[in-house]
């Protein structure tokens, strides 16, 4: 999509996971996920809408690897749910690791949503938990403030930005991401992620296509 975009006021703007367990330092820090904090900050200046995720995991959260016998980190087990990357402990609720990125701008953030709650269910996307049927609220929340188009931003390309993607089509919206403003592990997921976006319809834009 090369075309020039007008915002209007049913646009919001989803800013997925910009937290410190994510960015440089951070227990699970993808790479140039801080250079995503600028771009979003002047993102806040053009939309009117602007919800904020929080990767938001409990004590023992059963994605971590230290939650399972002998796995080391990034492996993967099986769960009653499917397959399951096996991460570092990271985003654990409360913690300092759980904090948005300090230069985050969050005061435009008219709802924060929290996902990875439930301690035997990792939640990827910013709508449902892994289970694929277990809802954070967030169609809810968008629907009923009369939100069609999602502009997504923030961490990361092939988890959680690529699910909620996903599943902001299967629910029913208009989806766009913003390249510059996402941020990528870059590994064997991005490639595959890519293609399902192509194949669902999810829209990718520069930010200089977006027009107040
Ligand atoms: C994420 C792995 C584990 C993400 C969250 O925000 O993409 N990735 N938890
Ligand atoms: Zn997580």
């Amino acid at each position: 999509m090369t075309e020039k975009i007008k915002l209007t006021t049913t646009d919001v703007l989803v800013v997925i996971d910009v937290q410190k367990d994510f960015c440089s330092g951070g227990a699970l820090a993808v790479q140039n996920a801080d250079a995503v904090v600028t771009p979003i900050n002047n993102l806040m200046e053009v939309f009117n809408n602007v919800v904020l995720s929080q990767d938001w995991h409990p004590v023992g959260h059963k994605s971590f690897y230290t939650s399972h016998e002998n796995k080391k980190p990034f492996e993967t087990t099986q769960m009653s749910y499917g397959q399951q990357i096996l991460w570092p402990e990271h985003c654990v609720a409360g913690t300092t690791g759980s904090e948005f990125h300090p230069d985050l701008n969050t005061l435009k953030a008219k709802a924060i949503i929290r996902k990875g709650t439930n301690v035997n269910i990792d939640s990827y996307s910013t709508f449902f938990e892994n289970d694929r049927k277990t809802p954070t609220g967030m169609a809810g929340y968008l629907r009923q403030n009369g939100f069609k188009r999602i502009f997504l931003s923030g961490i990361a390309t092939e988890y959680c930005v690529g699910f909620s993607a996903i599943d902001g089509i299967e629910e029913g919206f208009e989806v766009i991401v913003i390249k510059e403003a996402t941020a990528s592990f870059d590994n064997e997921d991005h490639a595959p992620m890519l293609k399902l976006w192509d194949e669902r319809g999810v829209a990718k834009v520069n930010m200089d296509q977006l027009i107040k």
